[in-house]
């Protein structure tokens, strides 16, 4: 019997903002319109209970303790990383590393990488639309081994220039670190196909799924990503905890990158032997509590479903870019085909920052700045950028909010 195929229901907003207890409160005695969940989303009930849960009824120290009370915690924290890696579908939990979000991630692959892998000569190869997260700990390493940071460039449209690319990937190239989605840009780069023609070359790749975790679905097999890291507290979870994913090989290839507690196996005053996985690379007592918050806020995602938070994000970015275009001297920068739900912009004759300050009055919340892509801000020739970011709590209502503001707060300033 044939089955009818149903496209999915939209989603109940109403019932999802009531889940974020932050959204009834008020900015300036305004209703907030909270346009900056790609600096950190707000937080649902249930992963605020999880973590409050644990705390009552839970919290021990993990792997530490034979009473039950350790044995409860460790198991919710065991369960937390298989929860990990569901959703971004890796082969083993042991490939699945807590970390303290991106910035740690990046950091540790680069520095424990970098330290066996990089020499003098060597190249580095990331992109002109990183976020400094991703530039930073790479100059570093490079600086530290001798080897060369390379840069592929940017379009006018905040396209990654794939022939550049192609060209800039030599035997020298030790490794490929790239960005999924461009926290400034909105840009959704093909990593997909970059990985295939690294991969071409044996070369590894590391992508900053920063901002692409909260939007779409991860699948690390499909990708065949040897690193992927990204931050619970951009997909609806806690600050401090993230993710650093890794092919079992090339983690178990790479030295430790904090010494410490869990992460030895036997130490003697002559020499220390090295945990296995994942266990090698989380030296000290964990966030505990920000896994188990992680994990709800994965259930909270999948529960809504990857499909119905891509067509609701895909509608605003649309109805917002069509709202905004239509605003007198504003441009808006980044304007790939394809794109998740950011838009940053600038209106003549307006700093950045006026605008902001002008928006927050209203009770709107977007992020003004550089953020933190100052090299991309310069291949723009621009200081920064006003830039509004959507997530599954936001409506069509906020984004005309925002673009009477941005008129109002023209109107005022020119
Ligand atoms: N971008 C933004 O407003 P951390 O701070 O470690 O959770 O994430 C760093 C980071 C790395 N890569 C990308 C692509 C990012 O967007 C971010 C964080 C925020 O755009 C804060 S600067």
């Amino acid at each position: 019997m044939n089955q009818i195929k149903e496209r999915p229901t939209k989603l109940d907003i109403d019932k999802i903002r009531s889940d974020f207890p932050l959204l009834s409160r008020q900015m300036n005695k305004k209703p907030i319109v909270f346009l900056d969940s790609a600096a950190s989303s707000q937080k649902p009930n249930q992963v605020i209970k999880s973590m409050d849960e644990y705390y009552e009824k839970q919290h021990a120290n993990v792997h530490r303790g034979v009473y039950q009370l350790s044995q409860e915690a460790t198991d919710a924290f065991e369960e937390a990383r298989r929860s990990v890696q569901k959703f971004i579908n890796a082969v083993e939990d042991k490939e699945i590393i807590f970390t303290r979000g991106t910035t740690e991630g990046i950091n540790l692959v680069a520095s424990s990488y970098g330290r066996k892998f990089l020499k003098e000569g060597d190249e580095v190869l990331i992109s002109a639309m990183e976020h400094h997260s991703n530039i930073v700990p790479w100059q570093m390493i490079c600086e530290q081994t001798g080897a060369r940071l390379k840069v592929i460039p940017v379009s006018e449209k905040g396209e990654l220039v794939m022939e550049e690319y192609e060209r800039l990937l030599s035997e020298r190239t030790k490794i490929v670190a790239v960005t999924h989605i461009s926290n400034a840009l909105g840009t959704i780069n093909p990593v997909k196909e970059m990985i295939k023609k690294a991969h071409a070359l044996n070369i590894p790749v590391l992508i900053d799924g920063a901002q692409a975790a909260p939007h779409q679905k991860i699948d690390v097999q499909e990708l065949d990503a040897d690193f992927y890291v990204f931050s619970a507290h951009k997909v609806y979870g806690p600050t401090g905890m993230g993710i650093l994913y890794g092919k079992e090989h090339w983690l178990n290839a790479m030295p430790p990158y904090h010494g410490g507690g869990e992460m030895i196996k036997t130490v003697t005053f002559e020499k220390t032997t090295y945990n296995e996985l994942p266990f090698k690379f989380e030296a000290g007592t964990p966030d505990i509590a920000g896994a188990i918050g992680l994990k709800a806020a994965i259930d909270y995602v999948e529960a809504i479903g990857h499909d119905k938070i891509q067509e609701h994000e895909a509608e605003l970015l649309s109805y917002a870019t069509n709202k905004l275009q239509d605003i007198a001297g504003l441009k808006i920068i980044g304007t790939a085909t394809n794109k998740a739900s950011v838009i940053s912009f600038l209106v003549e004759g307006v700093h950045p920052y006026d605008l902001g300050a002008i928006l927050d009055k209203l009770g709107i919340a977007v992020r003004t700045g550089h953020h933190c892509t100052q090299p991309l801000m310069d291949r723009f020739e621009i200081p920064g950028t006003v830039r509004a970011s959507f997530a599954i709590y936001n409506t069509k209502e906020e984004i005309d909010k925002l673009a009477a503001g941005v008129q109002k707060a023209v109107n005022m300033l020119i």
